[in-house]
Formats: C-alpha cells, structure tokens, sequence
C-alpha cells in the first residue's frame, strides 16, 4: 500500500500543475480538486491525465461538503492547499469571493481533516505569501518581518496564515505556511506581469501586436522559477517540526528592468523615457521598422488603488533548515526560459487560435486586467 497520497488543491494552477510532477516522480498517490467550468482550463495538467496514480476530482473550495466528502474518500497523507483567487489586483474587483477562498477556504480544508479524523496522519501545506508584508515594515523581509497587508487578496491570505498557525497550536496538527515570494514560469497565468511581458515581447517581435501597456514600472519583486519553489513546499512537509518558512531568492529587480531584458531576448533594444504615467519605452535597436516607435506604455488602467512596491525575501531559513537552494535558476535564466517559450507559442498561433488572439487584444487595450 502506498502511504504517501498527496491531494492537491488548485492543481490546475501554475504550481499545482509543477507540484503533481514533483510528487508523481516521487511515487505519490495524486489525487487533485478541479471545477466545473464550460471551457476547457486543463491546459497545464493534459499531459498527466489518464496517468494511473494521477485522480481528478470536482470540489470546490466554497463547499465544505464537498472537501470533507473528498478528504474522507482520498484519505490524504498530505495536503497542499494551493487553490486560491491568486491576483491581487482582481481581489480589489472582487472581495467577497477572494476572502471565501482564499480565507475560509483554509479554514474549509482544517476542518475537512478534523471532521474525518486525520488530524495526527494528514499533513497540511498553505500556499501563504509575501503579500502579507504589503507595505513593507523591513526590507528584506524575513519570517520575523511584521506584517502589513496591502489588499484585499493579502487580507484574506493573512486569515488563512493565521488559522494554519492556530490550529497548528491548539490541535497539534501538523500544518505549516510557505511565506512565497513571487515565482514565474512559461505556465504562468497571462495577466501576471512576466507572462504578459513575455507574451507581449513576443508577439511585437512576431508583428502581432503593436504596443504593451504596464501600470507601476517601480514596482520591485523577488522572482523565481515556479518549479524551483515546488520542491520546497514539499520540503516544508518532510521537516521534523511544522514550521512557516519564507521562499525567495534573495534577489530584486523592477517591472522596468524584467521589461527589459524581454525585449532584448527578442532582439529589441528599449529606452525609457520620461516619469510616471508619462513614461513611455522607445525602440533604439532591433528591427529597422520598429526602430523610433514607442512600444511600451504606462496606463492608469493598471495601476492598484494600493499597490504593494518593495518585495524583497530574505530564504536565510530555508536554506539553512531545508537545505534549500534559492539560486537554482537565476533571474536572467528566468526570463530567457519564459521569452524562449512564448516566442515558440506566438509563431505557432495561427486563425485557429483566434480566442487567444482576443485576450492579447483584451490585454493589451487593458479590457481585462
Ligand atoms: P493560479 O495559477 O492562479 O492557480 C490557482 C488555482 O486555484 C487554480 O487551479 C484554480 O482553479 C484554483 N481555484 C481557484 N478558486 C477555486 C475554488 N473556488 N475551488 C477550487 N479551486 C479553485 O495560482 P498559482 O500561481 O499556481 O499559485 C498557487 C497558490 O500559491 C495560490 O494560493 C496563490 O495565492 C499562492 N501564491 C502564489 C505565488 C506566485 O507567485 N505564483 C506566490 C505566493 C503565493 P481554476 O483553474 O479552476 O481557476
Ligand atoms: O504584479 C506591477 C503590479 O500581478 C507584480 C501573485 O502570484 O505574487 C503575485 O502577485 C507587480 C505589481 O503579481 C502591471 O502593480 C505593473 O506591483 O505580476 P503581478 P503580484 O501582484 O505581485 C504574489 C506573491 C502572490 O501571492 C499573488 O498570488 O507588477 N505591474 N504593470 C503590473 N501587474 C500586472 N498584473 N499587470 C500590469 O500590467
């Protein structure tokens, strides 16, 4: 009989889709929660379905029922709880659905393990974040860092890292939160700024699209590679002690210069000019008919009523408790891997994909954020 059987909330996202083949090759038993949804959202996890130790099951993270029913029938030696409405600036449009998730959602899952009894086998992960530093108390921000959260995705994040940590103490459950920094990859959702970077790079590099619009190019993150940072929840589950660790690798750079370096992997030279709304991004090299053309644009649309400015995690524990290694993938091999494949993606777009066309339109008009 196997003893190790995962059961992955949000396996169709960016880091369950990593996390299943982290855990397949392993030997795991992985059984994910997915929704009902009228088009097809699989994309990421295709290549594992039909795969006999790979089970997909409907749930939802807003129906109790339904986890305690999945959580009984699965019977889970660990849980990773990664489902969540995951982009901030949405979380402004839409509150009250990203606290029921992404808050009491958590709490859905604890009691989901305490209903069928497996409080002492069942081990849980909380994809928490470093969103709850918000507006930065320290920089660079480490698991002792007060937090500030800065939206109403970080509010609700903070109630999930709260009851992890209370029903770590009062049940003695085993159940811990990765303090995650952000972490990007060719899997990552269109309208996160990489992904919308890369895509858009590539698609004016391909002559179709004329110009990207960015909100807050100051804005400074700790990115890394998605599939470095599932090892470490992992990890996170296999330390003696239920313990929060904070993933990031220790290094920081702006929206302007992931900017960039995404262009010049294109073959496109950038100059910024001018402040704030008014800056803009001109070609200086590449294409002789994009030469003098302005291609980057700042756009009010995607500016945030609070904006959370300064991430900078500081991985000292994870490294020295985990043995963890944040320089796995260095920003500059992050970028490349992320431009590389959206080239390849943009030059395989023909009439068929006309629906993908439609968001990079959507996108680039600033109708969908
Ligand atoms: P993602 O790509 O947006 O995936 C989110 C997942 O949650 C999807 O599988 C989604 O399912 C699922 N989900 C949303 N609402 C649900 C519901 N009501 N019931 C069941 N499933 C639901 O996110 P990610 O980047 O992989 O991030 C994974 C987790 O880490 C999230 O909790 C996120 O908040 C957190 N996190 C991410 C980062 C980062 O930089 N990526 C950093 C820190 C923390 P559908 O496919 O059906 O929408
Ligand atoms: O924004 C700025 C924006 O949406 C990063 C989620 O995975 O990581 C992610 O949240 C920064 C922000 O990610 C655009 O204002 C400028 O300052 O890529 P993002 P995020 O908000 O950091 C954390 C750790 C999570 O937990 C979340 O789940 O970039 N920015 N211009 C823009 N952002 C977007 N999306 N689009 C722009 O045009």
């Amino acid at each position: 009989m196997n003893n190790n059987i995962a059961l992955i909330t949000g396996v169709t996202g960016q880091d369950g889709s990593y996390l299943s083949e982290f855990l397949l090759a392993k030997g795991y038993e992985v059984h994910g929660i997915i929704r009902r949804s009228s088009v097809d959202y699989r994309e990421r996890i295709a290549h594992l379905e039909g795969k006999p130790h790979f089970h997909l099951h409907y749930a939802d993270m807003g129906d109790s029922m339904s986890l305690v029913k999945l959580v009984g029938l699965v019977q889970p030696t660990e849980i990773y709880n990664l489902a969540a409405q995951s982009h901030v600036q949405v979380s402004f449009d839409a509150p009250e659905f990203t606290a029921d998730v992404d808050a009491v959602g958590v709490l859905r899952i604890l009691e989901a393990v305490r209903t069928n009894h497996l409080e002492k086998t069942c081990k849980v992960y909380q994809a928490s974040t470093s969103e709850l530093y918000g507006k930065v108390e320290e920089v660079p921000q480490n698991e002792n860092t007060p937090f500030h959260p800065y939206s109403p995705y970080a509010v609700a994040k903070l109630y999930g890292f709260w009851i992890v940590k209370e029903y770590r103490e009062a049940y003695g459950m085993f159940c811990c939160s990765g303090i995650l920094f952000n972490h990007e990859s060719e899997r990552r959702g269109e309208t996160f700024v990489t992904r919308k970077i890369t895509l858009a790079a590539a698609r004016i590099a391909q002559g179709k699209q004329e110009k990207l619009y960015l909100g807050n190019l100051d804005s400074l993150r700790d990115w890394g590679y998605a599939k470095d940072y599932v090892e470490c929840m992992w990890l996170i589950l296999q330390h003696e002690t239920p313990e929060d660790f904070v993933i990031a690798t220790g290094v920081q750079h702006s929206v302007r210069e992931f900017t960039d370096l995404a262009f010049r992997h294109v073959g496109i030279e950038l100059k910024f000019e001018g402040e704030g709304i008014n800056e803009k991004g001109i070609c200086v090299g590449g294409p002789e008919h994009l030469v003098g053309k302005t291609l980057v644009e700042v756009s009010a649309d995607f500016y945030r009523p609070t904006d959370v400015v300064n991430l900078w995690g500081d991985p000292t524990k994870a490294k020295a408790k985990l043995g963890w290694n944040p320089a796995k993938t260095s920003f500059e091999e992050l970028v490349k891997l992320m431009v590389e494949h959206d080239m390849g993606k943009v030059a395989a777009e023909g009439a068929a994909e006309k629906v993908r066309t439609n968001l990079a339109e959507y996108l680039e008009k600033g109708i969908v954020k």
